[in-house]
């Protein structure tokens, strides 16, 4: 490798990335650690080709090996998530959302979709986004009492306004998404239905979480989140929005597609069809359920009480804390996660009054039960004794930086590369 000599000031910030996710404990939701192989397919000579154009239409020569590449990746996709369509195309899940927009929306037309407070992301009609600015946006609350989508109010909601599209899908909603009531009150109204499940997709293909496909118009997803793949987008659907989907994304919204991306997306969507991957999920449920118990049983507060996913959210308000305090204080001991809004939360996005927790990543590293408690037990003390005077909470700190290194070094990760 030449690049230690040709350009040290890349070379060592990598490497000093490196120890990092290999020295902390990963708990951030959308984040994971892809394969070697998904790294090598993303690390190929595949990113110096342009492709613009689909497998066997491209506005480019010499791709007749990028056409494979491509077709692969659409096949393995349509097979694991039993879909007529699949663009691989899209950059990111933003862009697979924007596709979907594009194709069946004017400026203008009203979406419905979960409030980022609730759960929902910032393309599904935040105003800071293109989808707020494009669209007239009708937000979707969680229910007070509980924290749960409420599927009478959403029908009320849709029934009044007639969103010309509804989004379900979430960043932080920890529970089952009903996809066929939404489904069906999409059809009451001839709305559109597209379910994002960023989040969800390798739950989905591993039979874990259940699956929108059969329900939806259209399914968008990142692959890098549960799916353990390269960071990208997919788009499903029905095989009659199939050109308008595919024009969309090029030449409608993106040039030439990221060959390098679209062979990693191929690799993580093999590793996603075997019986190991299945496993896999089921321990990051298994886990996050866990974790969720163990901060509970120790006085923190788990909106909606509990989770059917790789993910929750905590709720630090009662601990004394901001979502923004809270994360740098488990950053002091080497535990990563990220600052959250929460339904109804009275601080800024940029503050917050939770933190979002995940278990994909500690689960790659074969973290399992065992673990959770542990780590469970770290936060919480952790977050309490901060909320007290400075002897307890350093020796908090210090106590939870043990259990980190502990951790790390029993479970390495990319024991293969140097560091
Ligand atoms: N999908 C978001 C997350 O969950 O972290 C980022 O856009």
């Amino acid at each position: 490798m030449t690049l230690k000599k040709n350009d040290f000031d890349i070379y060592s910030l990598i490497k000093k990335e490196l120890r990092r996710q290999r020295n902390g404990l990963e708990l951030i939701a959308s984040e994971n650690f892809a394969s070697a192989d998904v790294m090598a397919a993303q690390g190929s000579v595949l990113t110096n080709k342009y492709a613009e154009g689909y497998p066997g239409r491209r506005y480019y020569g010499g791709c007749e090996y990028v056409d494979g590449v491509e077709d692969i990746a659409r096949e393995r996709v349509k097979k694991l998530f039993g879909a007529e369509h699949a663009n691989v195309q899209p950059h990111s899940g933003t862009q697979a959302n924007m596709a979907v927009y594009f194709a069946v929306l004017n400026p203008g037309d009203t979406i419905m979709g979960m409030h980022l407070a609730h759960g929902g992301h910032l393309s599904h009609g935040h105003p800071a986004s293109f989808s707020g600015k494009y669209f007239k946006v009708i937000p979707v609350n969680l229910r007070k009492k509980d924290m749960l989508l409420d599927y009478n109010e959403i029908k009320t909601l849709a029934r009044k306004h007639r969103p010309k599209l509804i989004v379900a899908g979430s960043s932080s909603y920890s529970r089952v998404i009903d996809w066929r009531r939404i489904c069906s009150v999409a059809k009451s109204i001839g709305a559109y239905f597209m379910a994002d499940i960023a989040h969800y997709a390798g739950l989905v293909a591993a039979g874990i979480y259940p699956s929108p496909v059969p329900y939806a118009d259209f399914v968008t997803f990142t692959t890098h989140k549960t799916m353990r793949g390269p960071r990208g987008g997919v788009i499903l659907c029905k095989n009659k929005f199939a050109k308008d989907i595919d024009r969309t994304i090029f030449p409608g919204t993106q040039g030439g597609p990221l060959m390098h991306v679209i062979a990693a997306k191929a690799v993580a969507f093999k590793e996603a069809s075997t019986a190991g991957f299945r496993k896999y999920q089921s321990q990051v449920l298994a886990n996050a359920r866990v974790l969720a118990a163990s901060l509970e049983s120790r006085g923190l507060k788990i909106v909606s009480g509990g989770t059917d996913s790789h993910m929750f959210m905590v709720d630090v308000t009662p601990v004394g804390l901001t979502g923004k305090d809270a994360q740098a204080i488990l950053e002091s001991a080497g535990i990563t996660v990220n600052k959250n809004s929460i339904p109804y939360d009275k601080q800024s996005p940029a503050v917050g009054s939770g933190i979002r927790i995940g278990t994909p990543a500690v689960t790659t590293r074969g973290m399992k039960e065992r673990e959770m408690e542990i780590i469970g037990d770290a936060i919480s003390s952790l977050l309490q004794k901060h909320a007290l005077a400075a002897a307890p909470k350093n020796m908090a700190t210090a106590r939870a930086q043990k259990i980190v290194r502990t951790l790390a070094s029993k479970f390495p990760l990319y024991p293969n590369l140097k560091s």
